[in-house]
């Protein structure tokens, strides 16, 4: 029997054998339909010598081999989709380590399947069918936006699909509309909050009763300030969009005490980032996810380059994970959006007139991200060029970023041979200057 959209699901409360029995019995199905179904995975099981056969117990996983954002990448567009492309009822991207993005797809179970879990994740949250909720997660490629906004209208609750920007008419339709919940990045959040004070309105004006917040990392001090700003409880949501998008975890109000991994769905590991040895449960490593139900686009053993740890369950019968501490690539996160430096300096090279020597700042400006991007000119043409010409070369590059990376930044150039190079090792190009969660 199904339960309502409102209540909990029979298996939120299983026991811990129940959940492993189910995990056994999906885990066995979803690397035997990648295996036959994804033939660059496949041959990587060929290599290492293992078959799906060779899957009789959970532990059993960690003979397999991992998948790798070099695996999307190497396979772009659609090599990794186990089904024809014409079952793909959505495609969704997400930023590679270089220009192309790597892009997903869902079946139409699968689509239904996301809904679900972003409904469970609202429900723990503390939102209930009937609800208004305010969806300001950019809409569009990314999965932010369509993927809570289906599970808004899944859970039974009045979506607002918001997207984000124009701060003004956030805040003027949250005064208007009286949403309960809003969905949105932390950061943004308190830029909401602050033109909230900026025209006299206080928390307990504010009709918002929870907010719910991801796509980048935020700890207790954020959560303490949103929830004193807006008035409101602070949820923390997880996903990433090679495993779904938004809610493969999510914390529940009543404990807020880390993401609960839905893990009928999904099968975490955490593993030492340098030997991909399995670690137990509450050491910390790199948090790494088995799709346990889906079809178009299933991972098995992704490794997410998050650092985090499994913690025991509380609320749920379902384990918990700790606060991401930090990731174990290059990655960065900016505003929400996932940037790998290597990126940007594709863009940097691309412009014959810059020297390829470049440094990244990024700075917290308020609540927001910033980032300058110092390059300089090429030998040949330092001191040459006009002051309006430098200012259309700077125009350029941060245009191709803007379009292509998808963030704001200021460009500043400098003459040749100003900014310091190391003769030894690799250049540090990485400033990070925002404050540490
Ligand atoms: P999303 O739209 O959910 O952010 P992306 O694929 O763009 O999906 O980015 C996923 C990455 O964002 C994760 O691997 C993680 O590094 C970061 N992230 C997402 N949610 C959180 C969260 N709640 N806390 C910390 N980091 C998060
Ligand atoms: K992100």
């Amino acid at each position: 029997k199904q339960p309502a959209p409102g209540d909990l699901e029979l298996i939120e409360t299983a026991s811990r054998d129940e959940i492993a029995a189910l995990q056994l019995e999906r885990l066995k199905w979803s690397v035997r339909h990648t295996y036959d179904n994804v033939a660059p995975y496949r041959e990587k099981c060929i290599a290492k010598g293992v078959h799906p056969d060779d899957l009789k117990a959970l532990a059993d996983l960690a003979k397999f081999p991992f998948m790798t954002k070099l695996d999307l990448r190497d396979n772009y567009p659609f090599g990794l989709f186990a089904v024809p492309r014409q079952n793909v009822v959505r495609l969704h991207a997400s930023s590679g380590t270089t220009g192309k993005s790597i892009v997903v797809g869902y079946t139409k179970q699968d689509a239904d399947n996301w809904a679900d879990l972003v409904a469970r994740s609202l429900r723990a949250a503390g939102v209930r069918p009937g609800d208004m909720v305010q969806n300001s997660y950019g809409y569009g490629m990314f999965t932010g936006g369509l993927g809570a906004h289906f599970g808004i209208e899944r859970l039974g609750c009045t979506a607002v699909p918001m997207s984000g920007g124009q701060t003004e008419k956030q805040v003027q339709q949250i005064m208007d509309f009286k949403p309960d919940a809003i969905m949105v990045t932390p950061s943004y959040s308190l830029v909401i909050a602050e033109e909230f004070e900026r025209q006299g309105i206080t928390p307990d004006e504010i009709s918002l009763k929870v907010g719910i917040f991801g796509a980048e990392p935020w700890g207790e001090g954020m959560r303490a300030e949103i929830e004193k700003k807006l008035g409101i409880d602070a949820i923390d949501i997880y996903g990433l969009t090679e495993v779904m998008g938004p809610g493969v975890a999510c914390e529940c109000i009543e404990t807020k005490d880390g993401p609960v991994i839905w893990e009928d769905h999904f099968y975490p590991e955490i593993i030492n980032p340098d030997t991909g040895e399995v670690l137990p449960d509450g050491e910390l490593g790199e948090l790494v996810f088995t799709s346990l139900t889906k079809e178009a686009f299933p991972v098995i053993r992704y490794r997410t380059r998050d650092l985090t740890r499994l913690l025991p369950p509380t609320s749920r019968s379902f384990r918990r994970m700790g606060k991401i501490t930090g990731r174990s690539d290059d990655m960065l996160i900016v505003r929400g959006v996932n940037v790998f430096p290597t990126q940007v300096e594709e863009q940097i090279l691309r412009d014959k007139r810059l020297s390829g020597n470049y440094q990244i700042h990024l700075s917290r400006d308020g609540h927001l991200d910033n980032v300058e991007i110092r390059c300089e000119l090429q030998q040949n043409l330092s001191g040459q060029l006009s002051q309006a010409e430098v200012q259309q070369l700077t125009k350029e590059l941060q245009h191709h970023i803007k379009t292509i990376v998808g963030i704001s930044t200021k460009v500043t150039v400098f003459e040749a041979h100003t900014l310091p190079r190391t003769l030894t090792g690799k250049a540090r190009r990485i400033f990070d200057d925002r404050p540490k969660q």
